[in-house]
């Protein structure tokens, strides 16, 4: 009833309807009743006879004559046979040459991921406010990553569902093999995460595998809480020590406690995705880096290690998405990953950073504007020695010709 009803909404948004039918099995019943359906729209229409590789054309056709349909068109999908045709036809039907790419560019891409059955596809409904997508109360109703492009007070995003994922053993997996891919590409390229986490089942270790993957990937990420009204003020408070036990290895995340069925907290949910986006892409000077690096040193230095220090001496910002801190400097090799973890969290706090993993790449040698500065000071040593040399050939000079008078 809800795919017909998720058929019956695709018809009403599109400009042209391709019917398939199976040219090989001939006219089945349900074919006679779609054909119905359609037939009362006024949209353009196509019938397309699937399946016809090495058939012709106007004996495939012959079965199906009794829909009722003026364009008709024998293909092959598996072969390509008949697409070519099918193009051209479709272009005729954009009578005004308009962009047919409908997902605005540029707009950032949110994508949903979690757990099977937490609300995926209830939260992008509720966000688009329209039943885009099934909702089914059964794990891996959603099997596609599908996106659709919406409006938040006047800014446009791309809201993109995917397939509930879990891991078994060292792969994650889900009821279809290659929803998985699907789910791990969408997440590759997006802008922001939204975690789903299901309130009424805690933070479970599946949970915190996702979130691992999503930390991999330098992706910005907010985790939705959801399912809260279904969740007793006992269990409220559990939840919320979970989430503080568990996650502490997440915590630039801004959490939002929601309810994608009642619609409760997506406003809040959109401001920490705003937040994260803005985040993540963030640019900052190379004086304002090596303030705080300066006063990250100067609250905390790096361990001695085989007696010496290591020595951090300049930064600058290396990349975007997630922000990108590069420290030159020497013995950094040694550097314990606690303290490249310590100056993360002060960077990130300094910069005041939301919902954005930060990254501090160390390099060993000399800052890339060392040798300018080198230059400058040889260069400047010796013009001093030769004039200190001129200097005393002067005095030597002045002495000759006084001992000389
Ligand atoms: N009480 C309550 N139920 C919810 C909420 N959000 C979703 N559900 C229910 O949870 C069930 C699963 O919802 P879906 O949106 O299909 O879940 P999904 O994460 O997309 O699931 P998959 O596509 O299988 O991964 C449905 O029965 C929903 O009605 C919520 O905020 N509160
Ligand atoms: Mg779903």
């Amino acid at each position: 009833k809800k795919m017909a009803l998720q058929t019956l909404l695709a018809i009403d948004e599109c400009d042209v309807i391709l019917f398939v039918v199976d040219g090989r099995e001939g006219l089945h019943p349900i074919d006679q009743h779609i054909a119905d359906v359609i037939r009362k729209n006024d949209k353009e229409k196509i019938l397309l006879i699937n399946k016809t590789e090495g058939m012709q054309h106007e004996i495939v056709a012959a079965d199906f004559y009794s829909l009722g349909f003026k364009n008709n068109l024998s293909i092959s999908s598996a072969h390509g046979e008949g697409v070519g045709l099918l193009k051209e036809l479709l272009v005729g039907f954009n009578q005004d040459g308009s962009d047919p790419q409908p997902i605005v560019k540029g707009a950032p891409k949110i994508t949903i991921v979690g757990r099977p059955n937490v609300g995926k596809s209830t939260l992008v409904n509720a966000l688009v406010g329209e039943e885009r997508f099934i909702v089914f109360d059964q794990a891996g109703t959603t099997r596609d990553a599908v996106s659709v492009d919406f409006d938040f007070n006047g800014d446009r995003f791309i809201l993109t569902d995917t397939a509930g994922i879990r891991k078994k053993g060292k792969v994650f997996e889900t009821v279809e093999k290659f929803s998985v891919l699907k789910t791990l590409a969408a997440v590759e390229s997006s802008d922001v995460i939204i975690l789903v986490i299901d309130s009424s089942g805690g933070i479970a270790t599946q949970d915190m595998h996702l979130i691992g993957f999503i930390l991999e990937t330098g992706k910005s990420i907010v985790i939705a809480i959801n399912k809260w009204d279904s969740v007793s003020t006992y269990e409220k408070e559990a939840i919320k020590n979970d989430i503080d036990l568990k996650l502490p290895f997440v915590n630039f995340a801004e959490k939002v406690f929601i309810s994608a069925l009642k619609e409760t907290g997506l406003k809040g949910l959109m401001s920490s995705v705003i937040k994260a986006c803005e985040s993540s892409s963030r640019k900052f000077s190379t004086p304002q880096i090596n303030e705080v690096l300066a006063n990250a040193i100067l609250s905390h230095q790096p361990k001695i290690i085989k007696g010496i220090r290591p020595k951090l001496k300049f930064a600058h910002q290396g990349g975007l998405n997630p922000p990108t801190i590069i420290i030159h400097g020497n013995h950094l090799t040694d550097i314990r990953k606690d303290y490249v973890r310590y100056l993360e969290t002060f960077f990130r706090k300094a910069f005041n950073l939301v919902g954005t993993p930060l990254r501090v790449e160390l390099k060993n040698g000399k800052n890339p504007y060392q040798d300018e500065n080198d230059k400058v000071k040889k260069t400047g040593l010796v013009t001093r020695r030769r004039r200190i040399d001129d200097f005393r050939k002067k005095i030597k000079e002045r002495k000759l010709a006084r001992s000389s008078q």
